[in-house]
């Protein structure tokens, strides 16, 4: 499989994911920016969206859409419980929390790296953040991972975004669970192998 992604986005979440799952994958970094991959292809010729994460699978096919990818990945090492079985009641919670974390949380990071966004754009954004991070906050309570005991997918995306917030300035300390839960998280080894890779700070 093959992950195109640029470092520190969204497409962490999916990088740590196959890590976890122990699936073997190439990782093609895009440069956002251009739109293009190191070797000069367009990206925009493979995902015409030219957004990362993106994942070509084993037959060839191209799947986007990071919650996608995350509940494709868990089912590809369904032994390593990344994702309540499909069917399963466990599953549409996960679900729940991914279009949460990707609708609430990671789209109200957005405009805060928007150089183009209007002040007033990017203080509405700073306050539904908040609340939606006392939400992830209770929610989190005092289990160590969002669905109880143990690392799913969508751990790997919320550990994404609030990496995102010492990057615009959004104070975390408010919410010690999630801070606790980030340390955590970012102790697993795959997830410093994914790191690693991205070249960020482990
Ligand atoms: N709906 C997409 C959004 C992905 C997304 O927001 N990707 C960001 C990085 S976190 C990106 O590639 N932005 C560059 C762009 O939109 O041109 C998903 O959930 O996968």
């Amino acid at each position: 499989m093959k992950l195109y992604f640029a470092p520190a986005a969204c497409s962490l979440a999916s990088h740590i994911a196959l890590e976890e799952a122990g699936l073997k994958h190439e990782t093609i970094r895009v440069d956002l920016r251009s739109k293009t991959l190191p070797d000069g292809t367009d990206y925009r010729q493979i995902c015409p969206q030219g957004y990362v994460p993106a994942l070509q699978v084993k037959n060839g096919e191209l799947l986007t859409e990071g919650p996608a990818l995350l509940q494709y990945i868990a089912d590809q090492a369904p032994a390593t419980n990344l994702a309540p079985a499909n069917g399963s009641f466990g599953r549409y919670r996960l679900q729940s929390l991914l279009n949460f974390i990707a609708t609430e949380l990671h789209k109200n990071f957005s405009p805060l790296f928007d150089p183009t966004a209007a002040d007033v754009t990017k203080d509405a954004a700073r306050q539904r953040l908040s609340l939606r991070l006392s939400q992830a906050e209770a929610q989190l309570g005092a289990q160590n991972f969002l669905l109880g005991d143990y690392f799913t997918v969508a751990d790997a995306y919320l550990f994404t975004v609030l990496g995102w917030a010492r990057m615009v300035q959004v104070d975390l300390t408010p919410y010690p669970q999630l801070q606790q839960f980030q340390q955590r998280v970012q102790a697993r080894p795959a997830v410093q192998r994914a790191m690693l890779v991205e070249g960020l700070k482990v």
